[in-house]
């Protein structure tokens, strides 16, 4: 597949002999087509490489290269001529290309890291171009900053193997958990593995093992609406490349391409950072002059922005502006802070170092934001016992003993107390599976009409990926005359659009629980689809909870008259309701209780 594009079989191939296909002018610009290329062209977040095309009467300067319907367009200034089947050798500038892969392998083993300690997130793009950021649907905690960098550089010890291959696009759909939508299909589809991990699609160039990309650092985790960014940065090569490039007179001017000079700005900025903060105030004049003079440092290498390609200058511009901006905020930080350094001196007027402050529970969170838009339509939090009797949790709800139905919620009973009261020694006790024992110890309060929302834990013999032995549930109970589905649904809908977003509504999906008649499942559209349907809920909608119209036997039970009230009732989960709301989209709820502050600081 794809044997003209031999970079995809081998990224480690320099140059090939091969036959030009197409030679095209354009101005001053020539454009090539080859029967075979080693030029990875720009895509996927990586930049396109760069190198010579070299014929017997002409040599062409390869700056850029597109792909253009399976075939790489290299582009770049002629100088002599080329003709059409005419045989030439395409060699890259390896510097570069090696150190495309490097920054373009960091990122896979920093997705990779990412997805294993926040599961559920949905990437979006990456690049290496001006930025080098990985940006994911979702809100990732700025604080997880350090742990992602310990953990890619853990990966990068391990020296793990990077191996691809080439599949069809049923393949790639069976073997990776994720494919990108929007997926060129003229494009080969390969996917790469790295050791330990599952496949992933991917088109690029890769180094052979993860110990040639070298330490990596984590900048920045910036989050835009619902879209967290994850900026990182490798660091230079040791011997020769770092040698070659810092000493301006030996600035090998014909190699310097944007990524060496980024790469040597961020030295130079990090020695900076380093001077700055353990220079004496009165030092920093002479230190900004040894940088900035006219033959300073940093200005030696700023002049050579005018050996970069043209269509990199702008984007050097930019990290150069930055580069000064930061430096400059460093230097003023320093002259602000004014510590003698190397003194004993203290300032007993400075603030104390606050103690680490806690919040509350992502549960807790959700359960007074549930509460408080509900309360907005008129519905009052009211509790009710977590510890019932079985004839609230069951019986009353029209499930008398050994009824079926009552399997479903794998009940935990409890010892009956030993007591002479009759009651007691003839019914059983339960840890309520769910909040429905709530409905008709609210009617029995005998309040007309009622609009209750009854938050509380319930206890089922439940423990897997999306269920855990003690959770919330947040039932809703509307008893009035003349109640109907239409306010079901105009409830439901109210929620989801103040809890979740606008654009969310509900659906309901016919189904039976013996307290209610009708019965439903109801569904929210997908909030990262918006109901197309996705990878993560895969037809459009995920499911919220329960809900219908009050069975008469349960108003019985309560002693409301089912001919003159009716009314509905609800019952969802708190966990998996706020956790779809939270954008992480948790593959398994029971992290929530492993009291792993790792994971609950973020929230
Ligand atoms: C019930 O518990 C009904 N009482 C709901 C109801 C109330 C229906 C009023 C009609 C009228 P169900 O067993 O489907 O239904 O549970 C409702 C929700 O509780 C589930 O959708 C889920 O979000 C949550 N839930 C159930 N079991 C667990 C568990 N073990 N861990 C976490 N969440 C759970």
């Amino acid at each position: 597949m794809a044997g003209n594009l031999l970079y995809l079989s081998d990224s480690y191939q320099k140059s090939v002999k091969t036959k030009i296909l197409a030679v095209t002018q354009k101005g001053k610009q020539t454009f090539v087509m080859l029967e075979q290329t080693v030029f990875y062209p720009e895509g996927g977040g990586q930049p396109s490489d760069q190198g010579l095309i070299a014929g017997s009467n002409g040599k062409l300067k390869v700056t850029h290269c597109r792909l253009v319907s399976g075939n790489v367009v290299h582009e770049g200034m002629l100088k002599g001529t080329f003709t059409e089947h005419e045989e030439v050798t395409a060699q890259i500038d390896w510097t570069l290309r090696f150190d495309h892969m490097r920054w373009h392998s960091a990122r896979h083993l920093l997705h990779e890291v990412v997805t294993q300690a926040i599961p559920g997130l949905v990437p979006v793009k990456g690049e290496h171009g001006t930025h080098a950021y990985i940006e994911y649907q979702g809100i990732i905690n700025p604080k997880l900053k350090n742990r992602l960098e310990t953990e890619t550089n853990m990966l990068v010890a391990e020296d793990r193997q990077f191996a691809t291959e080439f599949v069809t696009i049923d393949e790639l759909k069976e073997r990776v958990a994720w494919v990108p939508e929007k997926l060129r299909k003229n494009k080969p589809l390969r996917i790469l593995t790295i050791a330990g991990f599952a496949p992933t699609p991917d088109g690029g160039t890769q180094v052979k093992s993860s110990g040639e990309v070298g330490p990596v650092r984590v900048t920045a985790i910036e989050s835009a609406g619902e879209l967290t960014r994850i900026y990182y940065a490798i660091d230079p090569l040791p011997e020769p490349v770092k040698k070659t490039t810092r000493s301006t007179e030996n600035v090998n001017t014909q190699s310097m391409t944007l990524n060496s000079f980024r790469t040597l700005l961020i030295d130079i900025e990090n020695e900076l950072f380093e001077k700055i903060s353990k220079r004496a105030v009165h030092e920093l004049e002479a230190l900004q002059v040894e940088y900035f003079g006219s033959h300073g440092q940093a200005t030696e290498l700023i002049k050579e922005l005018r050996n970069l390609p043209d269509f990199e200058r702008k984007a050097a511009g930019q990290l150069v502006n930055e580069f000064k901006s930061s430096i400059q905020e460093a230097f003023i930080r320093r002259r602000e802070s004014q510590t003698p350094v190397n003194s004993q001196w203290f300032d007993v007027s400075l603030p104390g170092i606050k103690p680490p402050q806690g919040h509350l529970h992502i549960v807790s969170q959700a359960i007074m934001e549930i509460t408080e838009i509900f309360s907005r339509i008129g519905f009052t939090r009211v509790r009710h016992k977590e510890v019932d009797w079985d004839e609230y949790a069951f019986e009353k709800l029209n499930m008398p003993a050994h009824h079926p139905a009552r399997d479903e919620w794998e009940t935990f009973f409890i010892e009956q107390p030993t007591t002479n009261d009759q009651r007691r020694t003839t019914k059983k006790i339960v840890l309520t599976p769910h909040t429905s024992n709530g409905q008709v110890r609210e009617m029995e309060k005998g309040k007309l009409p009622i609009r209750m929302i009854n938050i509380a834990k319930c206890y089922r013999r439940q423990s897997d990926v999306s269920h855990v032995p003690m959770f919330h549930q947040f039932e809703g109970l509307y008893i009035d005359y003349h109640v109907s589905i239409g306010n079901l649904k105009g409830v439901f809908d109210f929620f989801v659009q103040n809890f979740y977003g606008e654009k969310r509504k509900t659906r309901l999906r016919p189904y039976h629980f013996q307290f209610t008649e009708p019965s439903f499942e109801v569904d929210i559209n997908c909030g990262i689809c918006l109901g197309k349907g996705c990878k993560l809920c895969k037809s459009g909608w995920l499911e919220l909870g329960g809900a219908g119209m009050v069975h008469p036997n349960v108003l019985k039970a309560g002693k409301i008259n089912p001919d003159e009230y009716n009314g509905f009732a609800f019952g969802w989960g708190a966990e998996r309701t706020y956790m779809m709301k939270s954008g992480t989209q948790l593959d398994d709820i029971r992290l929530l209780y492993n009291n792993d502050l790792r994971f609950l600081e973020q929230f």
